[in-house]
């Protein structure tokens, strides 16, 4: 049946009831019987983004009127996953719509299932992004986040035969209801060609960037509310098209297609994002990703400051701060001083002084291999123009360290943007280091890493550049929204809704840890979430799990370093015990696994096959009598996460010591009352200073240790030899017990732990790890001990809110006041 137009209705329900009949019938042109649950989905997506854009206005009027200074946080990755519920919860407007879309007769659970996640980015990095973005609008930061506008999104991941395959990501195939396109503000960058030496008059240098190939960049924008406040901020997202419809000078019949071919290409930019966490030394197509986005993001910042500000760069620094979200877009830094220098003609330290007031930069890891270097004939060819800036800076920067350090040559090339010897390197960090005004690492631990092993003449060279910004996640996805049930129970143990904006308030929670009937109640609702998480894997993996066993999780990238396999070592020991004595008395486990591996990681697929192929035995070893499950669940992603994080047990925060610059995921379990076991490492530091240490599980070697043992000379056939069971363990893993007629199956794996020297020591930490397993064992037979850890864990993780991170930032680092928009 066709709606009639919409007519304003005072009752709040009655009007969205209107509105998404509205869009059914006249947006999507179809009827109520014959909708689809997509159908309800997008008509009520589009009745969210009604509410959202006209707040988005006033949003951005209050902004440009008071001419108000803002931040500006460039990223390549985004990771967003469903906007649906955190738009509604955000914009104040979930209880109506959940009752409008009852009253309607639709089912909110397939409607809600049929938004595709937007996962615009690999793991921790691009999350933290989403969590920021989210976090500024709430304390009403003006702030636009930059970043692509990607076609296809990480890989959707799928197992055969154990296997990891990858698909492609086609998530915005049909459209996406969340984005408004606005080519008004298309901008035209350019790119390659060659630089001209030209004098001027004076006898002036005045090179030309010429024969460039000519990027439009057109915005699409996506409204992103503060929750329980007004504002509606920004996140603009670049798509790239061909500056021409076509080449209309090639409209002859051989041109015409060659025409049709480069706006093509010129649209291969936004494709896709790389599937990487690691460094994608050399990739081409990758840099003009960089530079496209940062040239247009740059050219937007400079339209927005000057509409106000006409010729304004004396005050640029006073209204524009800039965040680079790793070096990614670290090219900003040679691309601003372009635009001063060659195009507005300032001066050098005129425009070398807004460039380091403008710029802070954020370092998310300290693995060597994660550290981006381009090689120069790269750039020569791509970015000809700022590679000779980037000369320029370097050459004044290495002024500065010859002044510091009278003859010493090393220190030079140790301080060198440019990286001499086998194919020169720009190396990014050290560009970003020094066109900054302030670089942060992400934990305290990674900070002092950071000043002590990776930049230390740095450190000496700017005092005070270094600061540090543990980070932290939204209050609202990661646990308003994902745990609804927790989240009733502590707005009524609380006796207040506002927590979700204050997450200190938990802390209150700490003073019924010990009430019988709270702990039932906390217990209760896990049990639930448990249930739910059991069928989810029942349809995903097929495996039978008990609710009642004990949940334990490691969900994050895998990777070397986070040491999936020492888990995997840790479950096959538990298997041989229970082999060798099927009544040993253990607490039954389920471990539960998500993961992506780069798609060329060819260790890490290793891992996962192992991890899949090892677990499919042992669920279905009935000698064991179902006292371990091994679930691994295919295509992690924010979504996946909501689910699995709230039916946690245990948290898996096993990296080598010095490794994980900080983690989230750590925070996200532990605020839904997952006990960690973890090492020293990251935040795992800072919330066992929180939880307290009778509230976590540490284990393993500190920084410290690892550091002396690797000086020794690290000999893992040394652990190998000394511990009988992990000797069997390994043994067993290298045999082709678990994949009978495929020898050598887990070479790879079996390879590293041994004699490739087990870099990330997993066998240093596999006994103190398998302990402390024992006592995570002891603590859960212990009903009330274990849930008042929980809880505790929930109530005492307040730091860990992004809210607090962010006014970190805006108070240290951006100088950014707050404009609450009325
Ligand atoms: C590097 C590259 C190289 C080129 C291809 C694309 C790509 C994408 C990402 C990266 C760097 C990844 C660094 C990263 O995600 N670090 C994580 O950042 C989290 C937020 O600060 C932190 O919690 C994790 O510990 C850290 O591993």
């Amino acid at each position: 049946v066709a709606a009639p137009r919409r007519r304003a209705s005072d009752d709040p329900v009655e009007s969205i009831k209107a509105s998404i009949l509205d869009h059914l019938t006249h947006t999507f042109a179809r009827d109520t019987a014959g909708a689809t649950p997509r159908d309800w989905f997008l008509a009520t997506a589009m009745s969210a983004r009604d509410h959202l854009t006209s707040r988005l206005i006033k949003t951005q009027s209050a902004h440009n009127d008071q001419n108000v200074r803002r931040l500006y946080y460039l990223s390549l990755e985004y990771l967003m996953g469903r906007l649906l519920i955190s738009s509604l919860q955000n914009a104040g407007v979930y209880d109506h719509t959940r009752q409008a879309l009852e009253e309607l007769g639709v089912d909110w659970e397939a409607l809600r299932a049929s938004e595709d996640d937007m996962g615009l980015g690999n793991g921790g990095l691009g999350r933290l992004a989403a969590c920021f973005i989210d976090s500024l609008a709430t304390l009403d930061l003006p702030a636009i986040g930059y970043g692509i506008n990607y076609e296809f999104g990480l890989f959707r991941q799928a197992f055969e035969n154990g296997h990891q395959v990858e698909n492609p990501d086609s998530w915005m195939i049909y459209g996406t209801p969340w984005e408004l396109m606005h080519p008004e503000y298309q901008q035209e960058v350019q790119i390659y060609g060659e630089v001209e030496n030209v004098f001027d008059d004076s006898g002036n240098y005045r090179p030309q960037w010429v024969n460039t190939h000519k990027l439009v960049g057109v915005p699409n924008d996506i409204p992103v509310p503060g929750y329980g406040t007004e504002t509606v901020n920004i996140l603009r997202l670049w798509t790239s098209h061909a500056t021409e419809p076509l080449d209309l000078n090639a409209f002859n019949e051989g041109g015409y297609v060659e025409a049709v071919r480069n706006k093509a290409t010129s649209e291969t930019i936004s494709k896709v994002l790389y599937p990487n966490d690691k460094t994608e030394n050399g990739k081409e197509l990758r840099l003009v990703q960089q530079y496209f986005f940062v040239a247009c993001s740059l050219k937007d910042i400079i339209r927005r400051h000057m509409r106000v500000e006409g010729n304004g760069w004396h005050n640029f620094a006073d209204k524009v701060a800039v965040q680079l979200n790793d070096t990614h877009p670290a090219i900003a830094v040679a691309e601003l001083l372009r635009i001063l220098i060659d195009e507005e003609s300032l001066d050098w330290d005129e425009a070398w002084a807004i460039i380091t007031k403008t710029f802070a930069y954020t370092n998310h890891t300290l693995l060597p291999e994660a550290l981006e270097k381009w090689g120069v004939p790269l750039y020569a060819r791509v970015l000809p123009r700022h590679l000779q800036l980037i000369y320029e800076i370097n050459r004044r920067h290495l002024e500065t360290v010859a002044a510091k350090w009278p003859g010493d040559n090393e220190m030079l090339s140790t301080c060198s943007i440019v990286e001499e010897g086998g194919g020169k390197q720009l190396r990014m960090a050290h560009l970003a280091v020094v066109g900054s005004h302030a670089v942060n690492g992400v934990a305290a631990l990674h900070t002092e890493l950071l000043k002590k092993d990776l930049f230390p003449y740095f450190d000496t060279l700017f005092p005070g550049k270094f600061r540090n910004k543990t980070n932290g996640i939204t209050p609202r996805r990661w646990l308003l929204d994902c745990n609804p049930a927790l989240s009733a129970l502590i707005t009524k143990t609380l006796g207040r809704p506002d927590w979700p904006r204050n997450l200190d308030l938990l802390q209150a929670l700490g003073k019924e840890a010990d009430q019988p009937a709270f702990q039932q109640e906390f217990m209760a609702i896990k049990r639930v979430n448990k249930v739910a998480l059991a069928e989810t894997i029942q349809e995903l993996c097929g495996i039978e799990v008990s609710p009642d066993a004990l949940f334990d999780v490691q969900i994050k990238r895998l990777h070397e370093y986070k040491r999936q396999h020492l888990n995997l070592l840790h479950i096959v020991a538990l298997y041989r015990r229970l082999l060798q004595n099927p009544d040993l008395d253990m607490v039954p486990r389920v471990f539960v696994f998500a993961a992506k591996a780069a798609p060329g990681y060819d260790l890490a697929k290793n891992i996962i096959r192992a991890i899949n192929v090892i677990g499919a035995r042992i669920n279905h070893d009935e000698r064991i009598q179902g006292k371990l499950k091994v679930a691994f669940l295919p295509n992690y992603r924010v979504t996946l996460a909501e689910k699995i994080i709230p039916a946690a047990d245990l948290s898996e925060q096993i990296s080598t010591a010095g490794k994980e610059a900080s983690g989230t995921g750590n925070m996200k379990l532990a605020l839904n009352g997952a006990l960690t076991i973890g090492t020293l490492d990251g935040a795992n530091v800072e919330i066992g200073e929180e939880v307290g240490d009778d509230n976590i599980f540490i284990f393993g070697m500190t920084v410290e240790e690892v550091e002396a043992v690797r000086n020794a000379g690290y000999r893992p056939y040394d652990f190998y030899y000394a511990d009988e069971e992990l000797r069997a363990v390994i043994d067993w893993i290298g045999s082709d017990y678990f994949t009978p007629g495929e020898r050598h199956a887990f070479a790879p794996l079996h390879h590293s732990l041994l004699d490739g020297g087990d870099p990330y020591m997993v066998l240093a930490d596999f006994r103190s790890y398998s302990d402390a397993h024992l006592a995570v064992d002891a603590a859960y037979r212990d009903s009330p001990r274990w849930a008042k850890m929980a809880i505790m864990n929930t109530a005492r993780v307040g730091k860990f809110s992004s809210d607090r991170t962010i006014r970190e930032y805006a108070e240290d680092i951006w100088n950014l006041p707050p404009v609450p928009v009325k």
